[in-house]
């Protein structure tokens, strides 16, 4: 198997789900990984009837450092070389000021966006320093560079990536590993059904009246990091829909 090899966390929608399609589209062969397995192996036939496409499926939750552990060990041979790290997965849960946030939610956001980005990453980038060669995609957020109202907890997370991604860049260059930041403004996908637990009506509006960014976008933007030649780093790109100048402000129709 000589097609490079990219890990995808989050595959089974939204940004992740794209960017496996397109890089797939693209020659790559793919470890998929999150938790709904039936989404992942549907999504892996789909691959593999379209593109030809070597996948392997990883169900594990990036919050529990066993299961990630245990699942990205036994990654078949064929599949350990990985060249490229697409650390997507992540969400938002609820969406309240500070004196009135969930414990709950602020604990989710923080075991996903952050503990479970390093348990993953933890895993992979030792190989990657072996290999002296690889790609880390880090996926923070427009809230990783501003602070929103009543997006606390949910914005400390993407700095958090934010600072993540900039440490990785000075620590790995050296291997030489290279290190990217993505950081979009609204994308429609199942982020704000998840953020609002479910409410699809509330989710919808969020959407509502101005052209959001698609999952699609964020996936060009990935393929374009790494195939650019290798001494170049695109340090970070912020992507914003051209209705939302900055979170808090969307030009409706
Ligand atoms: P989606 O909700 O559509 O997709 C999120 C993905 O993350 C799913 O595949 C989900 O898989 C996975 N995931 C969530 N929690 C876990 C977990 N504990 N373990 C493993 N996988 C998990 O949202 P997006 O595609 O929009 O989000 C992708 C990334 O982009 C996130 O990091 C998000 O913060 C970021 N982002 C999104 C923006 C937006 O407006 N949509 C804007 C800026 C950044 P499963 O549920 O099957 O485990
Ligand atoms: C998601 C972008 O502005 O909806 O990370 O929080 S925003």
């Amino acid at each position: 198997m000589n097609k490079k090899i990219a890990f995808i966390t989050g595959a089974t929608a939204g940004i992740g789900e794209a960017t496996a399609n397109l890089l797939a589209k693209n020659g790559y062969n793919l470890i998929l990984c999150g938790r709904r397995a039936e989404r992942l192996i549907a999504l892996q036939s789909q691959l593999k009837a379209n593109y030809q496409t070597e996948s392997h499926c990883a169900v594990f939750d990036i919050r529990d450092k066993e299961s990630v552990q245990t699942a990205i060990q036994n990654i078949p041979e064929a599949f350990k070389g990985i060249d490229v790290l697409v650390n997507n997965a992540g969400l938002a849960s609820g969406l309240a000021t500070i004196d009135k946030g969930d414990l709950a939610d602020w604990e989710t956001m923080i075991d996903t966006n952050l503990k479970g980005l390093l348990y993953v990453s933890r895993q992979i980038i030792p190989g990657m320093v072996e290999r002296k060669s690889g790609y880390i995609v880090n996926i923070s957020s427009i809230a990783g560079k501003e602070v929103y109202a009543n997006g606390n907890v949910y914005c400390a997370t993407k700095f958090a990536v934010d600072a993540l991604n900039k440490a990785m860049r000075i620590e790995l260059s050296v291997h030489p590993i290279r290190v990217t930041g993505i950081y979009p403004g609204a994308v429609e996908t199942e982020f704000s059904i998840v953020r609002f637990h479910g409410d699809e009506t509330r989710a919808k509006a969020v959407y509502e009246g101005f052209d959001s960014l698609l999952a699609s976008d964020i996936a060009d933007a990935i393929h374009y990091v790494i195939s650019t030649p290798p001494h170049v780093n695109i340090n970070e790109l912020v992507i914003m829909p051209t209705a939302q100048p900055m979170p808090g402000i969307i030009h409706r129709k």
